[in-house]
């Protein structure tokens, strides 16, 4: 049996993975890193990920990173759960999602609002970083809201993008945004989801209201 473990941070994107292990059901060990206290800065974390960020995922101590590397990963685990996509234009529809999700919403959008100094050394301009943070997300949201179809994003099945959407979900509340009534098919999304076995799990292992 493959000897699993995530290093992950409650509320962040590593909640993805974190529902993913629970829905393979493949005992695992999970390892607190919250980003809020610098836990990913220090130096044995990055030994681990030099590039100081969770999710880390390590199968039998091979070190993966990066959400959709991750969660192929653990969806090779369990290949008949087909988290990554049943056909193969499912699979390239998931991909679609989960690098435009990585990249756009999360690296650009979250990335310009939560971490400005990724952007810019000068603190003059941060404010406006962040402004175009928030006009990325709703552009992002606004999107997501026209392409979901419920109950799950990609061939009428749970897969990897799905939890990775709550996880914006969730955010879009912490940022104060008004979900239910700007993205009435994304909330409704995001309440179905929410009552599924694996994702009751990761929320309350995490116990985090973000
Ligand atoms: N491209 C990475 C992004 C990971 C990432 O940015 N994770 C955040 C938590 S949601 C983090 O570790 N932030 C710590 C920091 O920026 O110091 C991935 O997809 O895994």
């Amino acid at each position: 049996m493959t000897n699993i473990k995530l290093w992950h941070s409650p509320g962040a994107c590593s909640f993805a993975p974190h529902v993913l292990l629970h829905e393979i059901a493949a005992p695992f060990e999970v390892v607190e890193t919250p980003v809020s206290t610098g836990a990913n800065l220090t130096e044995a974390f990055s030994r681990i990920n030099p590039k100081q960020r969770v999710p880390v995922l390590a199968l039998d101590g091979e070190i993966i990173t990066e959400l959709p590397a991750i969660a192929t990963a653990i969806s090779g685990l369990s290949p008949d759960r087909h988290l990554m996509g049943r056909t193969p234009l499912d699979q390239v529809r998931v991909y679609e999602w989960m690098n435009w999700l990585s990249g756009t919403l999360h690296g650009q959008g979250f990335g310009c609002l939560w971490r400005p100094a990724r952007f810019s050394d000068d603190e003059q301009a941060f404010d406006g970083i962040k402004t175009k943070g928030r006009q990325t997300i709703s552009g992002c949201f606004a999107m997501i809201e026209a392409k979901l179809r419920q109950p799950f994003a990609v061939g009428g099945a749970f897969t990897a993008v799905d939890p990775f959407l709550l996880v914006f979900y969730r955010w879009g509340t912490a940022i104060g945004l008004e979900m239910s009534a700007s993205y009435p098919q994304y909330s409704a999304f995001a309440l179905a989801l929410s009552q599924r076995v694996s994702v009751k799990s990761a929320l309350a292992a995490e116990n985090t209201t973000r």
